[in-house]
């Protein structure tokens, strides 16, 4: 495990007009809390969507089966789950939660969609996302080295794809892709990420529109960067039957 730093960072504001304190600022930098890289799909959105915002962070890695890194992370994140952010002052363990964030502190990044009704639209599905298709992500857990071809899906993850595929088809239509919100990433696309890759590793046929979107996402340069780190890593968990 990373080193873990105390979180918010040097206390502001106290004398406005003290160059230290203002230079302390500047070199704190936010902190995202993420575990594997190859297992963890929470920590994939949450990394990505901090990529996506521009923010300036330093990763720290845990592992969740070590004991004195769990009692660490515990003060961290009373939720015992990760990712968590942390940035000037501000604690935030849960992905949407830490989505939201970003789009508040970067809105300039374009988390979410300028227009109203895509901004709601993007929102829903979001979280339809954080909330939903527990069938597939237990059946079909996220494991990037991992390829299963010809894998044979259930019927209770099935109608998860399929929910999936509609969604997808519909934003892809109605906002020109070839992003789910058009041309720029979203933080959509950030919360699908994940179920791209679930759809490469498990053979999963697709249509046209989906399949050109999965490929959109696998060029998404910080996938690229995740998915390498993710198959650089050493440890491979034997059984996975429930997401990680
Ligand atoms: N709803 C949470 C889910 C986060 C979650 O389940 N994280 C997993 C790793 S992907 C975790 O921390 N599990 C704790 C453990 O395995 O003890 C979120 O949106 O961040």
């Amino acid at each position: 495990m990373r080193a873990f730093r105390p979180p918010g960072g040097a206390p502001r504001g106290e004398d406005a007009t003290s160059a230290p304190v203002v230079s302390n600022i500047a070199m704190t930098p936010a902190v995202l809390t993420v575990s594997s890289k190859n297992y963890s799909s929470w920590c994939l959105r949450g990394w990505l969507a901090c990529k996506l915002a521009g923010l300036d962070f330093v990763e720290e890695m845990v592992s969740l089966e070590d004991p004195s890194a769990r009692a660490e992370l515990l003060l961290l994140s009373p939720s015992f789950l990760v990712p968590c952010l942390t940035h000037d002052g501000a604690k935030v363990w849960d992905t949407l939660a830490i989505g939201e964030y970003l789009a508040e502190l970067k809105p300039e990044a374009g988390l979410l969609p300028a227009d109203r009704p895509a901004r709601a639209h993007c929102r829903a599905i979001c979280g339809e996302m954080h909330s939903g298709f527990f069938n597939l992500r237990s059946a079909l857990p996220m494991n990037l080295k991992a390829r299963h071809p010809g894998y044979k899906v259930w019927a209770g993850a099935q109608a998860d794809i399929d929910r999936i595929v509609a969604l997808w088809t519909e934003c892809l239509a109605m906002y020109g892709g070839p992003y789910l919100f058009g041309r720029e990433l979203t933080l959509a696309d950030a919360m699908y990420a994940p179920v791209v890759t679930r759809f490469l590793t498990y053979d999963v046929a697709l249509n046209r529109e989906c399949a050109a979107y999965c490929r959109a996402i696998m060029k998404w340069p910080a996938m690229i960067e995740w998915i390498e780190d993710a198959k650089a890593e050493p440890s491979e968990l034997e059984e996975l039957d429930m997401e990680f």
